[in-house]
């Protein structure tokens, strides 16, 4: 018996799984890790979706300082310099609306799913 058998067929069963679960969820951003980037004066992409325990991570691309800042302060990643990172892990289930602290115009939200 070829001993690479069973493993070729998990490897089918997950990818069926996989694209099974793609096809009913019609959210348009939804990933298990959620990476945000800061460009040219504005989050990107946003909304996000994630699960909760999620951890969120700002990367600043701009030549400003930025910030991620929750509207209900639940949440402040501070000051990210440019080229840094900075991120915030979703323990609860919510919408959460942030902008930059510096320049307020600069909005995005996480929706965090149980
Ligand atoms: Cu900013």
């Amino acid at each position: 018996m070829n001993p690479r058998a069973p493993l070729l067929l998990s490897v089918t069963l997950a990818g069926a799984a996989l694209s099974g679960c793609g096809a009913a969820s019609p959210a348009a951003t939804s990933t298990g890790s959620g990476a945000v980037a800061i460009k040219n004066f504005a989050f990107g992409p946003t909304p996000i979706s994630v699960t909760k325990g999620t951890a969120v991570t700002w990367t600043n691309r701009d030549s400003s300082v930025h910030t991620a800042t929750a509207v209900d302060r639940s949440f402040d990643t501070g000051n990210i310099e440019p080229g840094k990172s900075a991120g915030h892990t979703f323990d609860t289930a919510g919408t959460f609306a942030y902008r930059c602290s510096i320049h307020q115009y600069m909005t995005g939200s996480i929706v965090v799913t149980g």
